[in-house]
């Protein structure tokens, strides 16, 4: 035993707790044991500063020589980035840390060893980082974007769950379309045609008749050919339904719901926000009531700052940009030309070529992030629509059945999680905001 072994044995008379980064403030003046991985590290002659990542956060171990056995110090030093690590060490308070804790480190073992981890402290070029997807989120910055996601998510079903939604699944292979034939992913399904699902909508439809409320949360799919910041080829959306609402109605949930959504990130993911940089204020002004506009009223401010549209076109990213600029808040377009809309929306009664639908927009150039509104419920009605859109009767046959048996004016929304996820973060692109991102002319890794 060498002197050095001696010191340590002394010092760890005290067995060390099992401890999670993000629990440390639990453990302050306790000897813990971590279990992760090294972040980065700096060295002195006397000190080596080890920045130790477990999943939960990152946490800087502070090592002196001479406290530790010599061969252990020499080892971290000479430690790569992201090799696996299980330290030991007490927890002290410290102001000057991010999350106000640092590690006195009197023991590590060497799980594996890593010399040559590819992304660096350094700035990589974005084909790079994408080529690493599964490596990049272990960064700081995209390690709290997906804590976020995942926060998002799970407020998502928190809400509807606690209000009485039945949660319930869609299929991923159909027979039909939903949003438009144009952007469909087809397959086979043996030996007939299938599509994978753009939205869960038209069975939660059928769901929402039998449940009253319902909602479902999947991954979708759209062929989308434009290469923009906002669109995915595979996206997640949560799609709730519900029986005898209104447009109004379907709006107000849907702004009670976002408000709950981001309020809920701000309180729990503030070191998640902190790293992101994310400017905080904005997100606090997210309070219901949102403003509501008309179709009509949107195109006149475009119209206003020079925009030249034409009545009748759907918006693209750019028009929604502009739009976005007036509020500070989400905001509602409602009523759009049902020209421009799918097959299945009802019709205004006030103004026949309207649609009861509307589109939420995110503040701060976001743009479109839920597309919802009231679902047409007669029979004759919606068949017609079939026809003008010339889809397969067919396959719709049991979609206009609903019409058929106790229908009811009904609506719904989806909630686009990426582009969601994209504004609540304050990023540039979808591209950051799911763990294995599909995109035109990307499908690794
Ligand atoms: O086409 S939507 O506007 N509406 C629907 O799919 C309805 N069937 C939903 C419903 O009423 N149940 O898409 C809804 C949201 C949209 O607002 C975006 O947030 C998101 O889905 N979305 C996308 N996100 C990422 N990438 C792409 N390509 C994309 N397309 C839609």
């Amino acid at each position: 035993m060498t002197k050095s072994d001696q010191v340590v044995e002394e010092k760890c008379l005290e067995p060390a707790l099992p401890a999670t980064i993000q629990d440390i403030a639990k453990f302050e003046g306790k000897r813990v044991e971590i279990k992760g991985w090294l972040y980065n590290k700096r060295s002195s002659g006397r000190i080596n500063f080890l920045q130790i990542r477990d999943g939960s956060g990152i946490i800087q171990g502070v090592m002196v020589k001479k406290e530790v056995p010599i061969e252990t110090f020499k080892e971290a030093k000479k430690l790569g980035q992201e090799s696996a690590i299980i330290v030991t060490g007490t927890v002290r308070a410290d102001e000057r840390a991010d999350i106000g804790y640092e590690l006195s480190v009197d023991n590590l073992v060497v799980i594996s060893e890593t010399d040559d981890y590819p992304i660096t402290p350094k700035d990589h070029g974005t084909d790079f980082l994408l080529d690493h997807r599964h490596l990049w989120f272990r960064s700081k910055r995209q390690h709290a974007i997906m804590r976020v996601r995942s926060e998002i998510i799970n407020a998502c079903r928190d809400y509807f769950n606690d209000r009485g939604y039945i949660l319930f699944d869609s299929p991923i292979l159909t027979p039909s379309a939903c949003e438009g034939t144009s952007n469909l992913f087809g397959t086979k399904y043996f030996d007939e045609d299938a599509y994978l699902t753009q939205s869960g909508q038209l069975y939660v439809e059928a769901g929402a008749l039998a449940f009253g409320k319902v909602y479902c949360f999947g991954p979708t799919f759209r062929a989308e050919k434009s290469r923009t910041r906002r669109h995915l080829m595979e996206f997640w959306m949560i799609e709730p339904e519900i029986a005898y609402i209104n447009l109004e109605e379907n709006m107000e949930i849907q702004e009670d719901f976002v408000e709950y959504v981001v309020q809920r990130v701000l309180s729990k993911m503030k070191i998640e926000l902190k790293i992101i940089e994310r400017d905080i204020s904005k997100l606090e002004k997210v309070k219901k009531p949102f403003p509501r506009v008309q179709y009509d009223e949107a195109v006149e401010i475009l119209k206003k700052k020079g925009v030249d549209f034409t009545w009748g076109d759907d918006f693209g990213a750019e028009h929604e940009t502009i739009l976005t600029e007036e509020f500070d808040r989400p905001f509602f377009v409602h009523r759009y030309p049902a020209e421009a809309k799918a097959f299945y929306m009802k019709r205004d009664p006030e103004r026949l070529e309207l649609a009861l639908c509307s589109d939420m927009l995110a503040p701060e150039g976001y743009g479109e992030i839920i597309g919802g509104g009231q679902r047409e419920d007669d029979y004759d009605e919606l068949l017609k629509r079939v026809r003008e859109h010339e889809l397969p009767e067919d396959a719709y046959r049991w979609y206009l059945d609903l019409r058929k048996y106790g229908s009811v004016p009904h609506g719904g929304f989806g909630l686009g999680i990426e582009r969601t996820v994209a504004w609540v973060c304050g990023l540039h692109h979808v591209r950051e905001t799911i763990p294995f991102p599909r995109m035109l002319n990307r499908m690794y890794p």
